[in-house]
């Protein structure tokens, strides 16, 4: 299977951040008491191991559907969902997106992102409720798997608003949480207000930190583009929290909204973008999308 070396090489940066101690956490909102999965949508099952896709569904039907993304392997997996622009070949999806790929394609940006499940650690299960329209989609991680969706031969009635728990606002380059964030599992409306796709990458941290203490995190990444495989822990630095992603959303187009469930404790959590600026290729954290939630025993305030 094709790789992405690009995305490979960004997983590799958050990687460097939280490397140790994937412990799992205390439920899995996968497990059959989601409240996302009760709402009874028709369901594309996605099981990864490593570049392995496993998805037993190679055509579906256009409308609002569950994605539940299983992580078989033994790395924690980031990816996200595309439909193919019209005109985009299968040849130019192999090419631009293979592994003689420097840049990531101008096309990819004209694309339609519906939303996915958020990045998942090994053995951890997560959700994302969004919307599709008839035509040739493309899931991608560490390689590329396509799918189809078929029209329903009529106009599908307008799905129902999914009724969430809060809703998180993307927008260039910021996150606007709900407020105040309580902990336990909860469904998430993630909208996107902002005039470029943008992700939610959901990460809990060991200890509490502030956005400039994650940026400075992954300074040393972004110092080395390019080379972002050959970069060092510092070690001259106190130790770095453990980041440890739980979930999120992935890659969703201005004006979209997809719903996902995430299972909070009481602590601190990282939010991040790593959807790339078309002109710099440079991820939209490096552009200080990044922003620290703290989940309260009740009810919180989020940090300044
Ligand atoms: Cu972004």
């Amino acid at each position: 299977m094709r790789r992405l070396p690009l995305i490979v090489a960004l997983l590799g940066a958050l990687m460097a951040v939280g490397p140790a101690g994937m412990a799992a956490q205390d439920a899995t909102p996968g497990a059959s008491d989601s409240a996302l999965a009760a709402l009874g949508y028709p369901e594309l099952l996605i099981r990864v191991d490593g570049d392995t896709f496993d998805m037993p569904e190679t055509t579906v039907a256009e409308g609002r559907i569950l994605i539940r993304l299983e992580n078989a392997g033994e790395e924690s997996w980031h990816g996200f969902l595309l439909r193919q622009p019209e005109g985009v070949t299968d040849e130019q999806v192999t090419s631009d997106l293979g592994p003689e790929a420097e840049a990531p394609p101008a096309w990819l940006f004209e694309a339609d992102f519906p939303g996915f499940p958020g990045e998942t650690l090994p053995g951890q299960t997560n959700l994302a409720v969004v919307d599709l329209t008839p035509g040739r989609y493309l899931v991608l991680g560490d390689s590329v798997r396509p799918f189809a969706v078929a029209g329903a031969g009529a106009t599908p009635a307008p799905a129902a608003d999914v009724d969430a728990d809060g809703t998180v606002r993307l927008s260039e380059y910021a996150f606007d949480f709900p407020e105040p964030a309580g902990p336990g599992q909860q469904i998430w409306a993630v909208a996107n207000d902002g005039e470029e796709p943008h992700e939610l990458l959901l990460a809990r941290s060991s200890e509490p930190v502030t956005v400039d203490q994650v940026l400075e995190l992954f300074a040393d990444e972004f110092a080395g583009e390019g080379e972002a495989g050959e970069a060092t822990p510092t070690g001259d630095t106190p130790p770095a929290p453990e980041i440890e992603p739980v979930g999120g959303m992935g890659w969703l187009s201005p004006g979209a909204t997809a719903w996902t469930e995430v299972d909070l404790r009481p602590g601190t959590y990282v939010a991040l973008c790593f959807v790339f600026d078309p002109a710099t290729g440079m991820p939209h954290v490096a552009l200080g999308m990044v922003d620290v939630l703290t989940v309260g025993e009740a009810a919180a305030t989020p940090a300044a």
